[in-house]
């Protein structure tokens, strides 16, 4: 008779179609007043030695169900998952839709141009904290104790909080610190990314961004700095006989040190690139000062190298003529409409920078 009983439960395990069917059956079981449960309760009628008979059955019983049911629910709740990943099935390969409304906001774009100019290069992108401590942002660059840099009316100290005092970086030199920390020459990185300064007026916000470069060899020399320059001004302004001027000028963590200026016109008011005999500058640079190099751990007789720096929204408000750094912040969709750029349009050298 529980062999009946087996097979019919059984046979409606597994003919349950979903979850809630299967738990029909469990109930009709295994239940309270399920048919399993039910011979168990007769179980008190029988002689001593039927009860331990019947009893051992019924609890045999009773298991092999149970598993049969655990194993249902197991097929059918693979089953259902199977079926929804199937229905949600997304094709990540595809291109981004080309109605698509948003946009890539001017200064992203323009550190993609700049990233795609130094990759082919052969630098690396390299990033750090935007929280830092004074060694990293002053004190491994040669700012020597006093300099009005570091002071509070200049850089954004973050409230005390235990022995070292935090700041927000002043600009993305302490990525290039950190590198050289821990990593051996030579050495070949970009630093793009965002940089502060208590400052806020028509021509400077309080949070701004920056691209620095540094390569550190042997033997690099000035010629391989001015070489990388005009190269990249070149690729990025798309103008191929773009002139450079080279500047001395002083910085505390290079020396000797140099600002760069680029070729213009500013003729009727208008502002045009290329060979025209006017001026405009746009980086600054130099040769690693000997006390950085030492600083961050490199032997500055065997080895010496390169770095610049540039400002994001100042070059991309000269190349995409945008003529006021604020609305750069300003979140105005109206604005992002005009100067922004469609996802589809990656930034690489192959097809031009910008079409
Ligand atoms: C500039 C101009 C000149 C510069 C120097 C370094 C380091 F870490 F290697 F010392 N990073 N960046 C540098 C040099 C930055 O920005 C106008």
């Amino acid at each position: 008779m529980l062999d009946a009983l087996k097979d019919e439960l059984l046979s409606m395990v597994n003919a349950a179609a979903d979850l809630p069917a299967l738990d029909e059956v469990r109930v009709n079981a295994l239940g309270k007043k399920g048919r399993i449960t039910g011979f168990m309760k007769e179980l008190g009628g029988l002689s001593p030695e039927e009860r331990k008979e019947r009893g051992q059955a019924l609890n045999a019983l009773k298991d092999e169900i149970a598993a049969a049911l655990d194993a249902r629910k197991a097929d059918l709740a693979s089953a259902h998952l199977k079926a929804r990943l199937e229905a949600e099935r997304v094709d990540v390969t595809l291109p981004v839709r080309p109605e698509t409304e948003g946009r890539i906001h001017p200064i992203s774009q323009t550190m993609d141009e700049m990233v795609a100019i130094f990759a082919e290069m052969g630098f690396a992108v390299a990033e750090g904290p935007d929280i830092e401590d004074d060694f990293h942002n002053f004190t491994a660059l040669n700012f020597p104790p006093g300099h009005p840099a570091r002071d509070m009316h200049d850089t954004f100290y973050l409230p005390d909080a235990g022995d070292k005092k935090m700041l927000l970086r002043t600009h993305t030199s302490p990525v290039q610190v950190r590198t050289m920390l821990n990593q051996k020459p030579p050495i070949r990185i970009i630093a793009p990314g965002r940089t502060y300064r208590s400052d806020y007026d028509m021509t400077h916000t309080p949070m701004f961004h920056q691209i620095e470069g540094l390569v550190i060899d042997e033997a690099t020399n000035m010629g391989h700095l001015k070489g990388c320059l005009v190269e990249f001004c070149r690729a990025f302004f798309d103008v191929d006989d773009l002139p450079l001027r080279f500047r001395p000028s002083f910085f505390p963590f290079t020396e000797p040190s140099a600002e760069v200026d680029i070729g213009c016109s500013r003729k009727g008011g208008e502002l045009k690139l290329g060979n025209y005999g006017d001026w405009l500058e746009i980086l600054g640079c130099g040769m690693v000062h000997p006390n950085v190099l030492e600083a961050c751990g490199i032997d500055s007789t065997k080895y010496q190298g390169f770095a610049f720096g540039m400002g994001v929204e100042r070059v991309a408000m000269l190349k995409y003529g945008i003529p006021d750094l604020r609305t750069f912040f300003e979140a105005d969709l109206r604005w992002l409409k005009h100067y922004g750029f469609v996802p589809l349009d990656i930034p690489n050298i192959a097809q031009g920078l910008t079409r």
